[in-house]
């Protein structure tokens, strides 16, 4: 099959990867022309070492990047949908754009898949009119499905290959051409939904259920607090029973998907109320942490906080949605509408906190980044925000006599607790 991806960021990328080495002819398109030379020059700049490795391969099968789109069997459209607070809906204007580009090349018996998470509907009812202007019709003379990207950054190769496929077309032909071209390349199922609606809906409900887990999590942790409980015993406990799984607390819900795709299933006439109320809950808990900080402290007022992880994970450098960083700015400005201005207010000038960031696998010159030693150099608290590998090597001695105060706040439970205690530590986790 001939193959033109749209939109060569993580995803598009890595699917393009999936399909060249899997024998497709298969041609990355991407504006960017600077992505474009880089991938020329066999650099895919990203972390994921197998994923680095596995677009290379496809370099070398025939995978051709390019700023210029093309015609082809199947179109995937792997573009971004970021949400946009202003409307309080997506953005779907990437998507918009790449059905117009599209279109122009659309021919009888082409198949388009969607690809980016969208709000319900988008695929039949804003994708599809775009695609028709080619003059053909969607489900008649085209095929149009939604098939979501589920992959976990950090694990992208393997899920890619692995994960079972929902596919949902315009019509039935639609799911099948769908199908057809994601069957030989998943060892997962390939699974139809009934249209490319429920595809849709779908994909936000796999996210919003991780986000209202992780919100019951958070929300155990406040109320374990008051009782002075350690709510991870608590929850490793309850998890015994077979039917009960909570997931991880922590420092809040960060990346680009959890605390973004459940505000698109209010896209909808009917609002949700516990699918928001845990997203209240998750983006509480950078507040939830400067009142613990707060209250082990005595005041904030002229202590310096030494803010370990701004990666919005674990072993990953992307900050999008960073807890790391909500938690900055709360120490840095608590009343800021602004978070740019937050993150990059490094003058003091409003700060009730001086703030130190540390983080070894995030580079951003905006962010004042410091070594794990200047960060913990006469802090009076350090908090670990982010699970990096990193940070369970970090030896409390050394740490205590770098800091000036000796409380640690454990906020993803990856430090040796008795060690930091025995190094004299007041050692706090959430
Ligand atoms: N987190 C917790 N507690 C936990 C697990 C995660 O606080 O027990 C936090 C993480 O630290 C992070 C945030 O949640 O800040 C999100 O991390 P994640 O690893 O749960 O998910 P993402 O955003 O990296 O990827 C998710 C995945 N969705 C699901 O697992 C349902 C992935 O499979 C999707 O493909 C991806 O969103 C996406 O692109 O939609």
């Amino acid at each position: 099959m001939t193959i033109c991806v749209h939109g060569i960021g993580y995803i598009g990328l890595a699917t393009a990867a999936l399909f060249a080495n899997n024998g497709h002819e298969v041609v990355g398109y991407d504006p960017d022309a600077e992505k474009i030379e880089r991938l020329r020059q066999r650099d895919p700049r990203t972390e994921e070492r197998e994923l680095r490795e596995y677009v290379v391969a496809a370099l070398d099968r025939g995978f051709v990047p390019s700023d210029e789109p093309r015609e082809a069997d199947y179109h995937l459209i792997c573009v971004p949908t970021p949400y946009d607070p202003t409307s309080g809906s997506a953005d779907l204007r990437y998507v918009e754009q790449a059905g117009r580009t599209v279109a122009e090349r659309l021919r009888p018996g082409d198949t388009v898949i969607l690809e980016s998470t969208v709000p319900p509907g988008t695929t039949a009812t804003v994708l599809g009119p775009l695609l028709e202007e080619s003059g053909l019709r969607a489900g008649e003379e085209f095929h149009l499905a939604h098939c979501p990207e589920t992959v976990l950054p950090g694990n992208i190769v393997h899920e890619l290959r692995h994960n079972d496929r929902i596919v949902g077309g315009v019509d039935d032909d639609s799911t099948e051409a769908a199908r057809a071209l994601f069957g030989p390349v998943t060892e997962g199922a390939v699974r139809r939904a009934p249209d490319a609606t429920t595809a849709e809906f779908v994909k936000l409900v796999q996210n919003a259920y991780r986000d209202v887990n992780i919100g019951f999590a958070n929300e155990l942790a406040r109320v374990a607090r008051g009782f002075d409980i350690d709510v991870r015993d608590a929850i490793g406990l309850a998890n015994y029973h077979p039917r009960v799984d909570i997931l991880r607390p922590g420092p809040g819900v960060g990346g680009h998907c959890l605390p973004i795709d459940p505000l698109f299933l209010d896209d909808g006439p009917v609002k949700t109320d516990l699918i928001a109320a845990a997203r209240r809950v998750n983006d509480g808990m950078s507040r939830f942490v400067v009142e613990l900080l707060k209250e082990e402290l005595g005041t904030l007022d002229g202590r310096t906080v030494a803010v370990l992880g701004v990666a919005y994970k674990g072993n990953v450098d992307d900050t999008r949605n960073s807890p790391g960083l909500r938690l900055l700015r709360e120490l840095r400005q608590p009343s800021t509408t602004d978070p740019q201005a937050a993150i990059t207010a490094t003058d003091g000038g409003h700060a009730v906190v001086d703030t130190r960031l540390h983080d070894p696998h995030v580079e951003d010159e905006d962010l004042d980044l410091l070594s794990l030693e200047a960060a913990l150099h006469g802090a009076d608290a350090a908090v670990v925000a982010t699970d990096h590998d990193e940070f369970a090597d970090i030896d409390p001695e050394t740490a205590r006599d770098l800091m000036a105060g000796h409380l640690v706040v454990d906020a993803k439970a990856v430090l040796d607790d008795e060690a930091w205690a025995d190094a004299g530590f007041r050692y706090v986790r959430v």
